[in-house]
């Protein structure tokens, strides 16, 4: 009889909302893996959450250095959900103590750092990096790319995206509306496609009146796709509706949508409709649960499933040329030496 594998020892870096929505999804319904450690500088914030998830059977080690829960005898493997500029220093000491680790977006903050992730990472001659593009993850989309690459459709000539937040913190900038949200279309596209953005543009239409002084919110931004296809993308911080995000593929034979509806849909007389939800935790918690425990096989096999550090590279990239296409409202060829 084989001796059953001890779980992977996590530790997750971080404890804002994703970070402790993944500590708590790994402390009680991700199989194959513990949460081990908890880091954030806010200590407190930390202590308080470790404290939550410790039970029978599971010690929650707290730090308030990162670098030490990574350099942790006890912890196998890392979820990065702490702010993106810290990120590269983060994924560098994961690479270097050779732990698999699971980073959410953006990779890093610019093209250099992510490129400098990408060349560590095959310089170690083991993928260990994947990006937590959770889109790839969600039932829906998978679906419809499934449908899409089993040809029945014909070829993908064009997609269509909504991606609108309820609302968001103040102080999210333009930029952020590209680098934090965009990204995530970034990503969908390249997947569904199979190919690279070669060039984007960034619309700046009238400003909401619900969006802060100077922020350009709604945008639109279109992909130009490596063949020759496009894709647009409503990017909306502050809606003032909810958390909607939809995709339409547009193909030789017909189309394909997800994200029309969840739950219930109730039709009455002369009314249609059912709930949105207030936030992607919600939207997108079957994607998420799926994405780590994807991720939590894949590591307990020394292999790495999902985006890779090429994918959040190629999507800084997008998203850098984006800026410069915001600023100017001029098409951006993107670079992906
Ligand atoms: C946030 O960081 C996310 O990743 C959400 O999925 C996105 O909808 C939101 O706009 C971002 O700020």
């Amino acid at each position: 009889m084989s001796t059953p594998q001890r779980p992977l020892r996590v530790g997750v870096i971080g404890v804002g909302t994703m970070g402790a929505d993944n500590a708590q999804r790994l402390a009680t319904r991700v199989a194959g893996a513990t949460l081990a450690a908890v880091a954030d500088p806010d200590r407190e914030r930390a202590t308080a959450l470790g404290a939550s998830l410790t039970g029978p059977g599971r010690e929650v080690a707290v730090h308030d250095d990162p670098l030490a829960l990574v350099a942790d005898a006890g912890v196998d493997a890392v979820v990065i959900a702490s702010p993106g500029f810290v990120h590269e220093e983060q994924v560098m000491a994961c690479l270097q103590a050779g732990k698999p680790v699971l980073c959410e977006k953006p990779l890093t903050m610019d093209v250099a750092s992510a490129r400098r992730v990408v060349e560590a990472e095959r310089a170690g001659g083991r993928p260990l990096v994947q990006v937590g593009f959770m889109r790839r993850f969600d039932p829906e989309y998978a679906a419809m790319k499934q449908l899409l690459d089993t040809g029945d459709l014909g070829r993908l000539l064009l997609v269509h995206n909504v991606h609108r937040n309820k609302s968001v913190a103040d102080g999210f900038r333009s930029e952020m509306i590209v680098k934090d949200s965009l990204v995530h279309e970034v990503d969908v596209c390249r997947w569904l496609f199979g190919e690279e953005i070669v060039e984007i543009t960034v619309h700046s239409p009238a400003p909401s009146g619900l969006a802060d002084p100077g922020v350009v919110d709604p945008q639109v931004a279109v992909f130009k796709m490596a063949g020759g296809g496009l894709a647009t993308t409503e990017v909306f911080a502050k809606s003032g509706v909810g958390y909607e995000v939809r995709c339409e593929a547009s193909t030789e034979r017909g189309n394909a949508t997800v994200g029309l509806g969840r739950g219930v849909l109730v039709r009455t007389e002369g009314r249609w409709g059912g709930s949105i939800p207030d936030d992607y935790r919600e939207r997108f918690e079957a994607a998420y649960d799926v994405e780590v425990q994807a991720w939590v096989d894949a590591s307990l096999r020394g292999e790495v499933v999902g985006p890779t550090a090429w994918d959040g590279y190629a999507a800084v990239a997008v998203c850098e040329a984006g800026l410069a296409s915001l600023r100017t409202g001029t098409p951006v060829a993107v670079d992906l030496t």
